[in-house]
């Protein structure tokens, strides 16, 4: 008998922590897009016309807290990054129209997860006024935040040992935990009132029907007093998910090893986000430090990345895709289109991990020295600062600057790939040796990828029934013919496969869905 209650209770504190593992997702969708700055009404609309259709399992949004403005620089992406309170307003919009977005999101199955910033609140440079999103007053030097409130009381300063009071050494965990990360002022996660602060605050966005969050700057939070914070949401609203299910919960915390604080810490609360992941993938697929495709056989768990059922994996992100946070050069982004889509492709077809798909504006870098003098550019936006729509062009790119990534074809057609292969082992595995690879997943997709600098020509055992596919990277399967190239699968599931080293795309991907 004591064996089964114990048999139980493991069940109940697994069940406990894995549904936050659980994106939740609808209709066997797999990927989340980061709409980076997007307005609540461009998303709203983004996921009737194109996020729905397609296949999009959810959208990260930016954070929708009321945010401080900041003139110097003029309107940065960062300012988002710096809380003044929790009022539902910022350069995204409204409450009405966050609510709206929500709703219309949820209606077309695509779930909306929100990126909370709960460590703390604006640079203790801040200033005092209403330089607010919302309008709201603040007094950072006074650690006075009347719309929460927050008073200085409930700040670490107290508990910070460093000179600066920023974190000035990451080595030390109580630093990195209880001092301010680049002067953000420090909130006491330790503290009652605090914690019924931030766990009100998301409890409103779960109550409007958001799926969970993207918890930022998690390596800054004892683990246990998040879990204090966490144990205090809500369920999911049933208008849109199960009874019982539990927010969904993404952690950004950057360990690429080295440093005490690790990824592992935070597992029990939720997936944690995997930054060996893009250094990785974008050093093989630049072939640098003698990496090559071919050592791709045993990625994910083989290369020393978390175990999949923690991992949140991306090729770039918001912050190292222009020289922020963690990952350096290696990272690729959409300025190198060609290796960014060979890398998508990669990810979207390979099961590790619940994939993200980064869709960007664009901004006119300026390297001096090798540091980006324009990385704190925000989006597209008016002489006000006001944030522009996201116009949509016939050819379905997007214009004035949005870069929509997550509309590229190889992109949205690999999104659609890991929908059709969801929960199909990794198979029939092939290389040269060299930067040539291949790999199916079941009997439902196979992937063939060009990366040396000589044209590929290899018939391979794709797991795949007999039949005509149409490659959906070089074009799409419309009605009864294919757009782009297309692969002949014999009886005995193998196919030929000939890619130039010189193609727009050197990679090919087949799936049950792109079959004539
Ligand atoms: C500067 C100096 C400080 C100085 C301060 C004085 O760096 O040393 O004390 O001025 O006022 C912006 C500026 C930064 C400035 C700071 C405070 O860039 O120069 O400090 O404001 O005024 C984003 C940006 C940051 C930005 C921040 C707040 O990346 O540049 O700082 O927003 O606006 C670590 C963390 C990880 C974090 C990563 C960037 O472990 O969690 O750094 N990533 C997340 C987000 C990221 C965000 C934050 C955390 C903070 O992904 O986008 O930082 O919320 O690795
Ligand atoms: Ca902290």
């Amino acid at each position: 008998m004591r064996m089964m209650m114990k048999l139980l209770l493991l069940a109940a504190l697994l069940g406990l922590g894995l549904a936050q593992h659980n994106p939740h997702y609808k209709h066997g969708r797999t990927s989340i897009v980061h709409l980076f700055e997007w307005r609540w009404a461009d998303i709203a609309a983004e996921c009737e016309r194109y996020l729905g259709p397609n296949g999009y399992g959810g959208v990260q949004i930016s954070p929708p807290n009321e945010h401080i403005i900041i003139s110097n620089p003029w309107r940065p992406w960062w300012q988002r990054y710096q809380p003044i309170g929790y009022n539902l307003c910022s350069r995204s919009g409204n409450e009405n129209e966050l609510r709206d977005m929500i709703t219309r999101c949820n209606n077309v199955g695509v779930n909306i997860y929100v990126d909370a910033v709960i460590n703390h609140m604006c640079g203790s440079g801040g200033g005092e006024g209403h330089h607010s999103s919302c309008g709201s007053y603040f007094n950072a030097g006074g650690k006075d935040f009347p719309s929460v409130p927050y008073t200085s009381w409930d700040f670490n300063d107290g508990k910070c040992r460093t000179g600066s009071g920023n974190i000035e050494n990451y080595n030390d965990i109580h630093q990195v935990r209880d001092c301010r990360l680049v002067s953000l002022l420090d909130l006491a996660l330790e503290k009652d009132h605090v914690r019924s602060k931030t766990a009100d605050y998301m409890n409103a966005l779960i109550d409007m029907g958001v799926a969970g969050f993207r918890v930022d700057a998690c390596k800054h939070m004892w683990p246990g007093d998040m879990k204090a914070v966490f144990e205090r949401l809500h369920n999911l609203n049933t208008q849109w998910f199960a009874a019982g299910a539990r927010p969904f919960m993404f952690q950004e915390v950057i360990d690429l090893g080295g440093e005490p604080i690790t990824s592992s810490e935070y597992f029990f609360l939720g997936r944690v986000t995997e930054f060996k992941y893009g250094a990785k993938l974008g050093t093989a697929v630049r072939k640098w430090n003698g990496e090559k495709l071919s050592f791709l056989k045993n990625w994910g768990e083989g290369w020393g990345f978390m175990p999949d059922g923690n991992a949140l994996v991306f090729v770039d992100n918001h912050d190292n895709q222009r020289g922020h946070g963690a990952g350096g050069a290696a990272i690729l982004t959409f300025w190198d289109a060609r290796m960014y889509k060979m890398a998508m492709g990669l990810m979207l077809a390979h099961p590790y991990g619940v994939t993200r798909v980064m869709s960007s504006f664009s901004w006119d870098r300026n390297f001096v020295n090798g540091k980006d003098q324009n990385d704190w550019m925000g989006p597209p936006s008016h002489p006000d600062g006001s944030t522009k729509p996201v116009p949509i062009n016939a050819d379905s790119t997007c214009g004035d600057g949005w870069v929509c990534e997550h509309r590229w074809r190889q992109i949205r057609n690999m999104v659609i790939f890991r929908n059709v292969v969801n929960g199909q082992p990794f198979s029939n595995w092939w290389d040269n040796q060299s930067n040539q690879i291949a790999f199916g997943r079941g009997n439902r997709g196979f992937i063939a990828i060009n990366n040396d600098d000589w044209n590929m020509d290899v018939t391979l055992n794709t797991g795949l029934p007999a039949g005509t596919y149409c490659d959906v990277i070089s074009g799409d399967k419309d009605g009864g013919r294919c757009t782009g190239k297309q692969v002949q699968v014999g009886g005995d599931g193998r196919a030929h496969f000939y890619i130039s080293n010189m193609d727009e795309d050197p990679f090919m991907a087949i799936h049950a869905d792109s079959k004539l």
